[in-house]
């Protein structure tokens, strides 16, 4: 293979492994924002994407599927375990929403995470050309800008980090803090998603490491005396807007979305939630704000129903396997309290769905309800948006999302307040046409013209103001 220019590492591969009804096996590539961002690009340049191909236990040589060169990084099913169950989504990602869930901290998983770490360095470093980009993706690979410094100077490195960074004060928890920091630092441009981990990053970096930090630039000390600058700031990350845009307006989706109100009763007013089941996203406190409204009589089964999807997620790690016993306890204890022989109060699907049925399921939401305690963007919210093309709907938008900075037209809440979660809902429930539509077309401007092009465009570019060629 040659060597490429532009090389993104991240934890998957763009793509999923399929297979045909012989046995045959074939990759598709997944519907993800990143991949559309970068896609174009990548066959421009000649690009590469490192990244697990999500077996474990599999070896397989790079190759090629819609113009990318894909190299996978094997993964043995311990390390499965240990580094990406284990450190990245039992450790990191609790301690990184803001401890919702007690972190774990187990050294044997901190080693799990540094080897393999540098076994994702290591093939970014054979990929890449003299003098390429490297652009390392999330908080499971936060060693890897600093490992493929120290083996090829050459190369210019980004960063992005799609979760939330803790305030200093959570962050000072992780025994592995000093080292988490140097691993980011080795990045030319460490990117976030809202000013405020660029803040909180910055000040762990101040306190912990005494570097200079200047705005948003850092002076970072080497090994070897010298010094660099290594700048981190937000970047707000988005959707690919076309596809969503398409598929909302098209007859079988608008049809499949009628199908859908018609399947629930006609209620009145159907609310959405979507999300993977995951403790950060709110979905116990959305369920219990509505039982309440429900119970109190403020929304009647009769005019109301909540379509609550639950995407499978995590399903080996022990905090999701209680989390969603106690989603499915509350979703049951609620419909077997209201529910009458025609309507349901929760519709809820543990299931997930082609990328149409979720266009269909904006399509049929008056309400789409985003609660997360802590989320570093949230996607949902933003296509949601998207699909809205007559300017009807609401969003109630949690303000511990990344979105939240953005998307100031929505009906804001703090999800930890129940009661103001229910004042929030009745305000969606009871909007007027026009003033949807006074907040909706200001949303959709905001997501219409901040695209996930957008996005990748304005990192890259700080990318090459830092290492000019
Ligand atoms: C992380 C950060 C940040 C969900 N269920 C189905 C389905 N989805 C799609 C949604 C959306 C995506 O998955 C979820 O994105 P989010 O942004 O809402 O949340 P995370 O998965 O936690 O993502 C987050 C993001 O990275 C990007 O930086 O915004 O804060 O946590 O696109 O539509 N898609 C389909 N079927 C489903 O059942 N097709």
């Amino acid at each position: 293979m040659v060597a490429a220019d532009f090389v993104v590492v991240a934890n998957r591969l763009p793509v999923d492994r399929v297979e045909g009804p012989d046995g045959e096996v074939g990759w598709r590539t997944s519907p993800g924002g990143l991949v559309a961002a970068l896609e174009p690009m990548m066959r421009n340049v000649n690009g590469a994407w490192v990244g697990w191909a999500g077996q474990a236990d599999t070896e397989m040589e790079p190759f090629e599927n819609g113009g990318i060169n894909l190299i996978p990084v094997p993964l043995s099913a311990s390390e499965v375990a240990e580094y990406y169950e284990g450190f990245a989504n039992d450790t990191i990602w609790p301690l990184y929403h803001d401890v919702i869930a007690p972190p774990q901290y187990h050294r044997e998983w901190w080693d799990a995470y540094e080897t393999v770490n540098r076994r994702f360095a290591e093939a970014a470093v054979a990929a890449v050309a003299q003098d390429g980009t490297v652009w390392v993706h999330d908080y499971q690979l936060q060693l890897v800008p600093q490992m493929v410094r120290e083996l090829r100077p050459d190369v210019t490195i980004g960063y992005f980090h799609h979760i939330p960074f803790p305030a200093h004060g959570l962050y000072a928890q992780l025994p592995w803090r000093d080292q988490v920091l140097r691993g980011l630092l080795g990045a030319d441009v460490i990117g976030f998603q809202r000013a405020q981990d660029a803040t909180y990053f910055l000040t762990a970096v101040r306190r912990r490491l005494r570097y200079e930090v200047k705005g948003a630039h850092v002076t970072v000390l080497e090994a070897d005396g010298s010094t660099r600058t290594a700048v981190a700031r937000a970047f707000p990350i988005s959707i690919d807007t076309a596809p969503y845009i398409e598929l909302a307006q098209r007859e079988d989706v608008k049809a499949r979305a009628a199908e859908i109100r018609a399947s629930l009763g006609n209620p009145a007013r159907i609310l959405l939630g979507v999300d993977r089941l995951d403790y950060t996203k709110g979905i116990r406190h959305r369920i219990k704000a509505y039982g309440e409204l429900l119970a109190e009589g403020r929304l009647k089964v009769e005019d109301v129903t909540l379509v609550q999807v639950a995407s499978p997620s995590r399903e080996r790690v022990d905090a999701y396997v209680h989390l969603r016993d106690e989603i499915e306890l509350a979703v049951s204890r609620i419909n077997g309290d209201t529910d009458t022989m025609g309507h349901t109060a929760i519709r809820y699907l543990h299931q997930g769905y082609p990328r149409e049925e979720m266009v269909a399921l904006y399509l049929a939401a008056d309400v789409m309800l985003v609660t997360a305690l802590r989320d570093g963007m949230n996607l949902v919210a933003k296509e949601y948006v998207a699909t809205r093309a007559d300017n009807r709907g609401v969003l109630v938008l949690s303000e511990f999302t990344g979105a939240a900075d953005e998307l100031r037209q929505a009906v804001r809440v703090n999800p930890h307040d129940i009661e103001g979660v229910k004042d929030a809902i009745m305000t969606a429930v009871e909007m007027s046409p026009s003033e949807q539509s006074r907040r909706m077309r200001s949303l959709r401007r905001r997501v219409l013209d901040n695209d996930v092009d957008a996005w990748s465009s304005s990192f890259l570019k700080a990318l090459a103001e830092v290492h000019p060629r």
